[in-house]
């Protein structure tokens, strides 16, 4: 199964969006692996959004996501990265199809209240930076033999 890492930003928490935003992802049959909420430090953000240094908005970027509690979550799925991409829907709010995360709950292109990884690689490298191994709880998610055909051996 594939893993993504996924950030409810600081506006999230704050608006009350958090139950919400994650009735989604399980709804739609993604796994919650690990989840924590923590403030993030300006140098954890700053590596994790380092790609978008030399851009205009950088520093309200790391101002913004280092303004209050965030909620980390490690979900895990069959594509868990494209599909949580399209649930999450695009950049900015107001461009963000009704239906999406963005689409339904935001308006702003800079508090669009979640982060989810774009590639595999970028999930790996994203869910070793947030969480230790010990932080994941190991179980057998009890619903996966319904959410996919299993009878191959792997998820269809
Ligand atoms: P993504 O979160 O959809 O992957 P990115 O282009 O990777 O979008 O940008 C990272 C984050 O930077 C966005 O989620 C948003 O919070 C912020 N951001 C992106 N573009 C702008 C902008 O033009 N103005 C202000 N903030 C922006
Ligand atoms: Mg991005």
């Amino acid at each position: 199964m594939d893993r993504t890492l996924i950030i409810l930003k600081p506006d999230a928490v704050q608006r009350g969006l958090m139950g919400a935003i994650i009735s989604r992802f399980e709804a739609k049959g993604l796994a919650v692996m690990a989840m924590k909420m923590v403030k993030l430090s300006r140098a954890t953000t700053e590596a994790h959004y380092e790609m978008h240094r030399e851009r205009p908005f950088f520093n309200s970027l790391v101002n913004f996501m280092t303004s209050g509690p965030v909620v980390l979550m490690v979900l895990e799925g069959n594509h868990a990265v494209d599909v949580s991409r399209k649930l999450i829907g695009a950049t900015a709010g107001f461009k963000a199809e009704p239906g999406t995360i963005r689409g339904d709950f935001g308006m702003s292109g800079a508090n669009n209240l979640i982060h989810g990884s774009d590639s595999n690689e970028s999930a790996k490298i994203e869910i070793d930076r947030f969480f230790k191994p010990e932080e994941f709880c190991s179980y057998e998610p009890a619903l996966r033999n319904w959410i996919y055909d299993m009878s191959g051996g792997k998820p269809q």
